[in-house]
């Protein structure tokens, strides 16, 4: 397969193009013009969160090379003192916990109308049923990074950026080879700083850099590894979601290492969009995943 070193940008894309070009075809790309006239752009911020429900319960990850991941919990009102202390002190080296994976949706529904109208159809309509429960939110400071991975089900990622700017680095999932996997999902790999002499193989990666700007969609094939850096404080959530062939290609994978846990997420899910057992009956057993993604 040829792999393409720069991303696809595609304004307002259809329904069927998206499923045509990208999704059948496992390619990237980033979607704008479609999410413009949310109000998440006007009113989102830490404060505005805080407002809402101050002392509601997170928790934030610190994501160490030695250590693994590290969970710290705080209260929303906390964690943005946190942030606005790094951010107002340029001396403060001191990079706070990066709130990742969080279902905030569930925990703030007022949230889920400042994201309409949501682009539903590019979603399987097994999905259209509550989608926000599957959405995940990832807040932050500033140089937040979340180290190369890919999403532990093997599902595909739609994912909004709503405040500040990413800068990711993809690598398909036919280079995960060269990218030294350390379990089932991470990468020793530093993309932003490739240390040749320790990873050699590195060198026949193709990585693809670009910045994701508020109003983007970003839309990640199935075991796409990516390496994300947040330029400015930032806000953005995705939603993981299967396809009739994504969750069969997945339960595969069970052979090739995917642990038992996931692959019993992936089995609910595959009740839910092969054997059309309704959303309302699956969702009750896929609730854990959503608190225990690393
Ligand atoms: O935005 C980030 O820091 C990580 C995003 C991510 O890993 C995902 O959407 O799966
Ligand atoms: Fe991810």
């Amino acid at each position: 397969m040829i792999v393409s070193t720069e991303i696809e940008r595609r304004y307002k894309l259809s329904n069927d193009e998206f499923q045509r070009e990208y999704v059948q075809k496992g390619k990237p790309v980033i979607i704008s013009g479609v999410i413009e006239s949310w109000d998440s752009f006007e009113k989102w911020s830490l404060e505005y969160f805080k407002n809402i429900f101050p002392s509601l319960k997170i928790y934030a990850k610190k994501f160490s090379k030695t250590e693994g991941i590290d969970l710290i919990r705080v209260t929303i009102e906390e964690y943005a003192k946190l942030i606005s202390s790094f951010e107002n002190n340029p001396d403060n080296n001191d990079l706070p916990p990066y709130c990742h994976d969080l279902p905030l949706f569930s925990l703030i529904p007022a949230l889920i109308e400042d994201v309409q109208p949501f682009p539903l159809n590019y979603l399987p309509k097994w999905y259209h049923y509550k989608w926000w429960r599957y959405c995940q939110f990832f807040i932050g400071s500033s140089k937040s990074i979340t180290p190369l991975h890919f999403d532990c089900l093997l599902t595909n990622n739609i994912f909004f950026q709503i405040v500040g700017r990413k800068q990711f680095t993809l690598l398909q999932p036919e280079d995960a080879k060269y990218c030294y996997r350390q379990g089932w999902r991470w990468f020793l790999i530093d993309p932003e700083k490739p240390d040749f002499n320790k990873y050699p193989q590195y060198k026949y990666a193709r990585p693809i850099k670009f910045i994701v700007n508020p109003g983007d969609i970003l839309y990640m094939p199935p075991g796409t590894l990516h390496h994300v850096r947040s330029l400015d404080t930032s806000i953005s959530f995705n939603i993981d979601w299967h396809t009739e062939k994504s969750v069969l290609d997945a339960l595969a994978a069970s052979m090739r290492g995917m642990p038992a846990k996931n692959s019993y997420y992936n089995l609910l899910l595959l009740l839910g969009l092969v054997f059309k057992i309704p959303p309302q009956m699956i969702f009750r057993f896929y609730k854990s995943y959503l608190n225990y993604v690393s």
